[in-house]
């Protein structure tokens, strides 16, 4: 069951730019279900832990400011596949390397504010949607 989900969130640059409603359309177009939803803000101390992985790396200062910098729209989804799926239809973490009609390539504005996340993985996915959202949110 855990193959059929990943998590995702609209980042604060695509929020702010007036795309979510155009990159809610193109996942579902692509066979997404959304079984959890929700419009929120990450503090910089959630923002933090969410990314803590990435803790040592030079652009973990920035990722945090970012990511708590307004709303962003955080999701679980379900399809078959749905980790890999969903890093398909997304496109590379650099917008200027993802393939074309992608999510980040159509809507990401670099590397570092690039538009979408999408888990990497299906432990990560249960990690992340857990994250976000307690099981009376999940609805499938
Ligand atoms: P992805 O899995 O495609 O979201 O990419 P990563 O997990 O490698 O990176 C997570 C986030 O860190 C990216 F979405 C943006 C940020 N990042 C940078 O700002 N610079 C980099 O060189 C790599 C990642």
């Amino acid at each position: 069951m855990s193959g059929n989900r990943t998590f995702t969130m609209i980042k604060p640059d695509a929020v702010r730019n007036g795309h979510i409603g155009a990159i809610l359309a193109q996942i579902n177009e692509a066979g997404f279900k959304i079984i959890a939803m929700k419009y929120t803000k990450l503090s910089a101390e959630k923002a933090g832990e969410f990314y803590a992985v990435h803790k040592e790396r030079p652009f973990y200062g920035e990722l945090v400011e970012f990511m708590s910098s307004g709303p962003i729209v955080a999701a679980i989804l379900e399809k078959s596949n749905a980790v890999e799926d969903f890093r398909t239809l997304i496109g590379a973490t650099d917008p200027s390397k993802a393939d074309a009609g992608t999510i980040r390539a159509k809507y990401a504005t670099n590397i570092g504010e690039n538009a979408v996340h999408g888990s990497d993985s299906d432990e990560n996915a249960m990690i992340e949607g857990s994250f976000h959202f307690g099981g009376v949110e999940i609805f499938q």
